[in-house]
């Protein structure tokens, strides 16, 4: 019974149909009730988000339609930062019931906070994510998202939870015993980052664990940070599995924003009816139009604690809604290219470390590891491809050209490639993988770097 679920079966039951696959005229009336009446909490609750609004002439959500959006004022991670911890509230203090957030690069995190209510939705919204892929009551997930602040643990735990799944809460990290948990306990979902799932995946492999052998997991639902076809390849291949995507940031409530269902495995439904979603150009802040990459900006209709109006995110997109084999009406996002903070710009040519990832991953004698190391020792910043050889891969004279030359093809760039030797290139246990180090002088970021 529960083998079926995962058969790409495009019939596989939804968490809520009733919004999930709703007609258009009524998720965009739907949209348009909330966006109201998101206003006229704003409003109410005072502060910077209320003066915007005031500033723009907006004095009661009557003022607003869908169509206005556009014309509305955004919100950014600086005013987060501005407003830290509680100055955002849109409720008295003490409806807070939790506190998340994503560590900040300055020391101080970003903090996120939640009354019951945003809690049952966001439980909710990542137990949608679980059903599209494939879970349902009982169905054993492995959540290897760390727990704590972070919101990737405690969200897919809490989804699961509401799913009625039996959630195996690890955490991140302690891999040897993970392998035993995922022998022992034979889930069907492994829910972690992609670059985790390759740390685990490769230590399942290393017990004997794999498709042919005693591993019963079917799907992963993977996110927190960028990842590509390739690393799905590379996923699906090593775990046996069909490698998700899902998406989610602090500020808008964590994963469960967006995710992707095991039917198409083709893009990420956005839970449009809690969270509207636009992609504007990262300079202009002027809205571009579906199939176009731009900056995934969202407004948060439902939330109580910490409602947002068209927050930008940072993260480059694009967005599509022509129908999906599974019968969900949301609109559906690409996966992310990347940060606009993490484009390097390189003798005037604009580069996403995904960029590079796609062309080292898809060459199969290439190891899933790598890290771009930005050269700032020069007067200019040159790009260093770091990787390493798959294991069991013989080592080959013709890699390094084929690479350096496959990079400058696709990317219109030369960048230098180096192969280091195995296990030289940072692991990630717990936490967000590093893709990027600069290098502006002394010792090279990767033992061995002879460029
Ligand atoms: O990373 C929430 C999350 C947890 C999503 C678990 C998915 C799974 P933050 O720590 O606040 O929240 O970081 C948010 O991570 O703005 C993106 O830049 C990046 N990110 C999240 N999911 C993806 C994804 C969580 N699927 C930031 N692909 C976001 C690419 C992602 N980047």
């Amino acid at each position: 019974m529960l083998a079926k679920r995962f058969d790409n079966d495009s019939s596989l039951p939804m968490f809520e149909p009733d919004a999930e696959a709703l007609p258009a005229e009524e998720l965009s009336a739907l949209q348009s009730r909330r966006l109201r009446g998101l206003i006229d909490r704003l409003l109410a609750a005072g502060g910077l988000q209320a003066g915007r609004l005031r500033d723009y002439g907006v004095t009661s959500g009557a003022d607003v339609g869908l169509d206005d959006l556009s014309r509305l004022p955004t919100t950014a991670k600086q005013d987060l930062w501005d407003n830290y911890p509680f100055g955002l509230l849109a409720v008295p203090r003490d409806r807070v019931v939790a506190v998340h957030g994503s560590s900040g690069t300055g020391g101080r995190p970003t903090l996120v906070a939640y009354t019951k209510g945003d809690i049952a939705l966001w439980s909710r919204m990542c137990a949608r994510a679980l059903a599209a892929a494939g879970a349902g009551p009982g169905t054993i997930v492995h959540n290897a998202y760390g727990y704590g602040l972070f919101t990737g643990g405690l969200g897919i735990h809490q989804g699961a939870i509401e799913l009625g799944a039996t959630v195996v809460p690890v955490s991140g990290g302690m891999t040897a015993r993970q392998v035993t948990l995922i022998g022992d306990l034979r889930p069907e979902i492994l829910t972690c980052t992609p670059s985790y799932a390759i740390r685990l995946g490769e230590a399942l492999a290393d017990a004997g664990l794999n498709k042919e052998h005693g591993l019963s997991l079917k799907a992963g639902v993977f996110g927190a940070e960028p990842w590509t076809q390739e690393m799905r390849s590379r996923l699906n291949e090593l775990l046996g599995i069909t490698a998700l995507d899902i998406y989610g940031l602090s500020e808008v409530i964590g994963p469960g924003v967006a995710s992707e269902c095991i039917a198409a495995a083709d893009g990420l439904h956005v839970n449009e009816d809690h969270f509207l979603v636009e992609t504007v150009n990262p300079v202009t802040g002027e809205r571009v139009p579906e199939g176009t990459p731009g900056e995934l900006t969202f407004t948060t209709v439902t939330k109580e604690a910490l409602p947002l109006l068209r927050y930008r995110t940072g993260d480059i997109a694009t967005l599509r809604s022509d129908p999906c084999p599974c019968g969900r009406t949301l609109v559906r996002m690409s996966k992310v290219m990347g940060r606009k903070d993490d484009m390097l710009v390189i003798r005037g040519v604009n580069v996403y470390p995904s960029e590079i990832e796609r062309v080292l991953l898809g060459k199969p004698s290439v190891a899933s590891d790598y890290l771009v190391v930005v050269d700032e020792r020069g007067a200019g910043s040159d790009l260093i491809a770091c990787c390493e050889l798959a294991p069991g891969s013989p080592s080959d004279d013709q890699l390094r050209g084929a690479l350096e030359h496959d990079l400058r093809e696709t990317l219109g760039l030369r960048i230098a490639v180096a192969i280091v030797a195995p296990g030289t290139l940072p692991r990630t246990e717990v936490g967000k993988a590093v893709r990027v180090r600069r290098w502006s002088g002394g010792d090279p970021p990767v033992a061995g770097l002879d460029v």
